[in-house]
């Protein structure tokens, strides 16, 4: 199902000054520069979110408002990519509670879709982050791993990865692979097949 229209509504600090939770929504995580905001990009395809080579400067929750071509609404929720080292170690502590706790009570969130790099699949924060998802996820929320940047990798180290995590879509947004797949898969995750 394709993406009619999409909207930025606000951005919030916590979960305090988020939209209030009336929609499903589907939230959007990964390292900082793992393309995350090209990804948003891609799927809606609109310069929704800005795309940087210095990572780590958003540290807002973007909500955005998307509507696809049956005029079924959801709401994207950009969180901030998190492994940012330019601040304290006690600033992104605080940060980083400030998310966690975002995450583990934001109960309208449908699906998380953790985004990780092709190129280093296998990374502790990244590992981390997952457990965490897993531990707090009730029973109506899903996990999906989107491998960013597949152009990158050669033909046969793809399809080695794609056999280790059979669940997960590999996309590229330099090529605009597996974008459509990703959409689908969001899609019927929230609203069912069609
Ligand atoms: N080759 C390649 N580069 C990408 C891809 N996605 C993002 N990038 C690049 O990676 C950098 C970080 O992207 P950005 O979307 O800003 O990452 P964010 O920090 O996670 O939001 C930018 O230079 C992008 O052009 C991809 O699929 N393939
Ligand atoms: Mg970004």
């Amino acid at each position: 199902m394709k993406i009619k229209s999409v909207k930025f509504i606000k951005s919030a600090q916590s979960i305090k000054d988020s939209i209030d939770p009336n929609f499903n929504e589907v939230a959007f995580m990964g390292r900082s520069n793992v393309g995350k905001s090209s990804f948003l990009n891609s799927l809606t395809n609109q310069k929704i979110a800005k795309t940087s080579s210095t990572p780590g400067k958003t540290k807002l929750i973007n909500f955005f408002e998307v509507i696809y071509e049956n005029d079924a609404k959801t709401i994207f929720v950009d969180l901030p990519g998190f492994g940012y080292a330019k601040v304290s170690k006690k600033e992104q502590g605080n940060w980083q509670k400030n998310l966690n706790d975002f995450i583990a009570n934001r109960f309208n969130i449908k699906l998380f879709v953790q985004l990780r790099d092709a190129r280093h699949p296998n990374l502790e924060i990244d590992n981390q982050v997952y457990e965490y998802l897993n531990f707090i996820k009730k029973a109506d929320q899903q996990i999906l791993t989107i491998f960013t940047k597949s152009d990158k990798l050669k033909q046969n180290e793809l399809a080695k990865l794609k056999k280790e995590y059979p669940e997960s879509i590999f996309v590229s947004n330099l090529k605009k692979r597996g974008i459509k797949e990703a959409n689908d898969k969001i899609y019927s995750t929230l609203f069912g097949d069609f």
